[in-house]
């Protein structure tokens, strides 16, 4: 069953539209960038919330990331595997993941040659639910569960997951 941070935090009610944008300093390519287009696209199917890229990256209320080890917020990556990635909640808004990965964002995953290949839009579906105010689900088929195992895609939302969701928007 799916959960919320306490205190129920959430994007102010009337929110219609919310903003991304990524780190300059990374010079993603267009390939991880639609991967984190389809992920928000996946959230925004079952709320009343639609997200666009925002025009520079200080006006945006989702900032996105890639960094590696202590980089500045108190909570280190750790590299390759253990902690992918971390999602504060609302209104936080920073998504950063752990430059150490072996992200896979194109073809399957399941075939990667890299044993320790991570799914990044696998990622980026659970880490928006928490972007969102979704804490972790006891539910296995869903997003929100708080494992996923190696090599594994996992992205179409769970009835949990949009059960949850509702409530908030
Ligand atoms: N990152 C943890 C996570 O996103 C960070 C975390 C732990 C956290 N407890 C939290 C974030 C409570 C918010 C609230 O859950 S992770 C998975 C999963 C991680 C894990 O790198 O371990 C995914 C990131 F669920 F698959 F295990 C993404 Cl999909
Ligand atoms: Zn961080
Ligand atoms: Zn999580």
């Amino acid at each position: 069953h799916y959960s919320f941070f306490d205190g129920m935090p959430r994007w102010p009610q009337g929110t219609e539209e919310l903003t991304y944008a990524f780190e300059p300093d990374n010079g993603l390519d267009d390939t991880v960038k639609g991967v984190f287009s389809n992920a928000f696209k996946r959230w925004a199917e079952v709320t009343t919330i639609s997200f666009s890229e925002a025009s520079s990256y200080a006006v945006a209320d989702i900032t996105i990331g890639f960094y590696s080890g202590d980089h500045g917020d108190g909570e280190p990556f750790d590299g390759v595997l253990g902690t992918l990635a971390h999602a504060f909640s609302p209104t936080n808004g920073m998504f950063h993941l752990d430059e150490a990965e072996d992200w896979v964002a194109t073809g399957d995953v399941t075939e990667a040659s890299m044993s320790n290949a991570v799914d990044l839009e696998s990622v980026a579906v659970h880490e928006i639910g928490h972007l969102l105010g979704l804490g972790h689900s006891s539910i296995e088929e869903a997003i929100m569960y708080p494992t996923i195992s190696a090599k594994t895609r996992k992205v179409e939302l769970a009835e949990d997951d949009i059960e949850g969701i509702q409530v908030l928007y």
